[in-house]
């Protein structure tokens, strides 16, 4: 009797920790015309971690047609892409330890993957961001919403 009230207990608390820590998988893909797929990414009200998985579907190499995923404020992301086009791609086109910058992913080629998991308690209700890629001269056409 005792002992099925522990295992109640602990599946409870089991199930309030999972409720407590949710990771929501977003996905997006970039391609060899310089667009992403989507211009909007939303975040659900009850996550309480973000994985954004980056995909390049185009063949060119991340030298030519390299592309991240970059998360900014859209006060600020213009200047960090304009900042980073200097870093070079062993920075993937970031200043390096920008604050400013809420998390990225590493610039990617063709054919590969990647991706970035950061806390939403970083970013603020309602707040107004943008998505982008800083590989030089792509920000203009690869860029979106990020709602949360
Ligand atoms: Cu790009």
């Amino acid at each position: 009797m005792i002992k099925q009230l522990f295992v109640g207990v602990a599946l409870m608390l089991a199930a309030d920790l999972a409720m407590a820590a949710k990771t929501c998988p977003l996905a997006i893909e970039g391609n060899d015309l310089m667009k992403y797929n989507l211009t909007e990414m939303k975040v659900a009200a009850d996550c309480t971690d973000v994985e954004v998985t980056l995909k390049h579907v185009g063949k060119l190499a991340k030298a030519t047609m390299g592309h991240n995923w970059v998360l900014a404020k859209t006060a600020d992301y213009a200047a960090i892409a304009n900042a980073g086009m200097g870093a070079g791609l062993d920075k993937d086109y970031l200043p390096p330890s920008d604050k400013r910058v809420i998390a990225h992913t590493k610039v990617v080629g063709g054919g590969e993957s990647t991706a970035v998991k950061f806390p939403v308690s970083k970013l603020t209700k309602g707040g107004d961001y943008t998505f982008f890629c800083s590989f030089p001269g792509h920000y203009g056409l690869m860029r979106g919403k990020f709602i949360y």
